[in-house]
């Protein structure tokens, strides 16, 4: 079955087009830029791009809100990390935290899907972990240099997709959507 993908972010397509790739789901890029309105979660941000992307398309859709939550600096970049890795990108949160002992961090991932009819469905997704000292790594995308996963000593960029995909945040939400669309 194929599937599309509506995002601008070929790390995440990639990602996910590995997890649903053994289900079947041939999954293609749609490029198309929903409006991210202003709210305070993920799950918010998609519900309301999927519903706009199925006024204009009335087709099955996916799409993926994500964020890094910093447990220091009460959550930020959170809801806003899209926009802070453009602006400051990976140095930028390092020089805010150099002085920080608390390192603690967590990946959220919403992942959405509407059908053809309308309908959606959301599932979420984190993983838990610490912010180092400094970049380790050439995988991967985003913030995935700075982000060491709990009960690992390396950070996502280290790891390969495949062992990325196991523990990360948006490897549990859309392994659970998409076995959710099997059944
Ligand atoms: P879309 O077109 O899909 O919206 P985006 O890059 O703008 O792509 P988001 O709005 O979901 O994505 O913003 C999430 C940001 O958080 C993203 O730009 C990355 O910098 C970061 N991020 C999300 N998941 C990540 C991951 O697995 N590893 C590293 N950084 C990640």
């Amino acid at each position: 079955m194929k599937v599309l993908f509506a995002t601008g972010n070929p790390g995440k397509l990639r990602e996910v087009q590995a997890i649903f790739a053994p289900l079947g789901f041939d999954i293609e890029q749609l490029v198309d830029e929903y409006p991210e309105i202003q709210a305070d979660t993920l799950e918010e941000v998609v519900s309301e791009g999927l519903k706009w992307l199925w006024e204009r398309h009335k087709i099955p859709i996916i799409i993926d809100d994500s964020g890094l939550f910093i447990e220091a600096l009460a959550g930020f970049p959170g809801v806003y990390s899209a926009y802070v890795f453009k602006t400051l990108g990976c140095k930028g949160i390092l020089k805010q935290m150099e002085d920080l002992d608390n390192r603690r961090a967590e990946f959220r991932c919403c992942a959405g899907y509407v059908d053809a009819n309308g309908h959606i469905i959301l599932k979420t997704g984190n993983s838990q972990g610490i912010i180092i000292h400094e970049k380790r790594g050439s995988g991967g995308f985003g913030y995935d240099p700075i982000f060491m996963p709990d009960e690992f000593s390396q950070t996502f960029a280290e790891l390969d997709m495949e062992s990325k995909n196991q523990i990360s945040h948006r490897g549990r939400a859309f392994e659970e959507l998409a076995s959710t669309l099997k059944e």
